[in-house]
């Protein structure tokens, strides 16, 4: 497959709430989009990437700057695969949101060439995936139980509350004590809290959470080791694993008993299968992350969530939940559950008027 251009396009898309984590606010997501054009098809991704560098260090016009002056640069002339493509890439050092949203557009023009779908050419086993929800930080306790119930009432199975100090044993309490032990419920701390809190993070035993997510620093695996031995709740790791090679360290460390992969963090989905593979072969549940993506990386999420491997419900929401208008058909919830595209690579498309509308600026690099 020959690539002709690329495209890189920014794109400003309002939150329908503001979505509040340990690390900061977000109201409006600031997407960078990688559209890779061949002879014979186009293939979109999505950078993970946020506007400010707070839940990792890559940022969005950080990721640009880098796929402008490197990464696309270092692409093979000729005849390009994903596979050459994340290859090619390999020399720069970190930047995996970057690798990542160009190795997925090269992927996603490559499989509509062939006609194949991401979740086929992943090697998928289901046609729908059960869905949960990442509740964000709210003002008050009864605010969040009106939010936690207007999730479950929509259908959701499975609800993640953001923690940090402050709001973690109060309002898990709450949650628990207002749904019942029927909730799936978990949470996820984005790093906020240190080995000195583990007598703290013990309280949260007493509630059945699936899982406590990154309650320490992106670079703690040992620490991360340590507190789950002092915990019965088991311990899922997001920030704190970057590949593969993280994932066996983590595992053999027993700095996790769960892993939620973003294909985003890892640098792309072959990164990402082969975090899965390798926890599947240890005993490791995974499970698929998200970083508030438009439907162009939520197609490619809810392929790769339908993994054999991915046994817990994913972060993979439906449209309304983020957007009032999504990039492309909205991905609705039913019975809990997201369909899983069939079509050619991400097996969906921009809705044109909407792209056109949220476009902030456009960049094109001919081959
Ligand atoms: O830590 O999982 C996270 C969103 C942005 C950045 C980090 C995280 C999240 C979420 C929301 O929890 C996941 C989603 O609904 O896409
Ligand atoms: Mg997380």
């Amino acid at each position: 497959m020959e690539i002709t251009g690329i495209e890189l396009r920014r794109i400003a898309m309002p939150l329908v709430t503001p979505f509040r984590t340990s690390f900061g606010v977000e109201s409006t997501r600031d997407v960078l989009l990688v559209r890779v054009v061949t002879p014979d098809a186009e293939g979109w991704a999505e950078c993970g990437a946020m506007s400010e560098p707070r839940y990792c260090s890559q940022y969005t016009d950080g990721a640009q700057d880098v796929l402008r002056r490197f990464l696309i640069p270092a692409l093979p002339k000729g005849s390009v695969d994903a596979e050459a493509a994340g290859r090619a890439m390999r020399p720069f050092t970190g930047h995996r949101l970057a690798k990542s949203v160009l190795e997925t557009a090269v992927l996603d023009a490559q499989l509509r060439t062939t006609g194949e779908s991401f979740a086929s050419f992943f090697g998928a086993d289901k046609d729908r995936v059960p869905c949960g929800v990442s509740v964000g930080i709210a003002d008050s306790v009864p605010e969040l139980l009106d939010t936690v119930a207007g999730y479950v009432a929509e259908g959701y199975v499975r609800i993640k509350l953001k923690i940090e100090p402050g709001w973690d044993v109060e309002p898990v309490r709450a949650v628990r004590e207002r749904f019942g032990e029927a909730l799936q419920l978990q949470v996820d701390a984005n790093a906020a809290y240190t080995l000195a809190d583990a007598r703290h993070l013990a309280r949260l035993d007493d509630f059945d959470l699936q899982l406590i997510e990154q309650p320490l620093s992106h670079d703690d695996l040992v620490q991360h080791a340590a507190l789950a031995r002092q915990l019965r709740t088991p311990l899922c790791l997001d920030e704190s694993i970057e590949s593969a090679a993280d994932a066996a360290a983590a595992i053999q460390l027993g700095s996790c008993r769960v892993i939620n992969i973003k294909p985003g963090r890892v640098g792309g989905y072959l990164e990402a299968r082969r975090i899965h593979d390798l926890a599947r072969a240890h005993g490791v549940t995974v499970w698929c992350g998200g970083m508030l993506e438009t439907g162009i990386g939520r197609a490619a999420n809810v392929a790769f969530a339908a993994l054999p491997g991915c046994t817990l419900p994913g972060d993979t929401s439906a449209s309304d939940r983020y957007f009032a208008a999504d990039l492309t058909e909205p991905f609705v919830l039913d019975d809990g559950h997201l369909n899983v595209p069939t079509g050619p690579g991400i097996g969906i498309d921009p809705l044109p008027d909407v792209l056109e509308a949220v476009t902030v600026s456009r960049e094109w690099m001919a081959r």
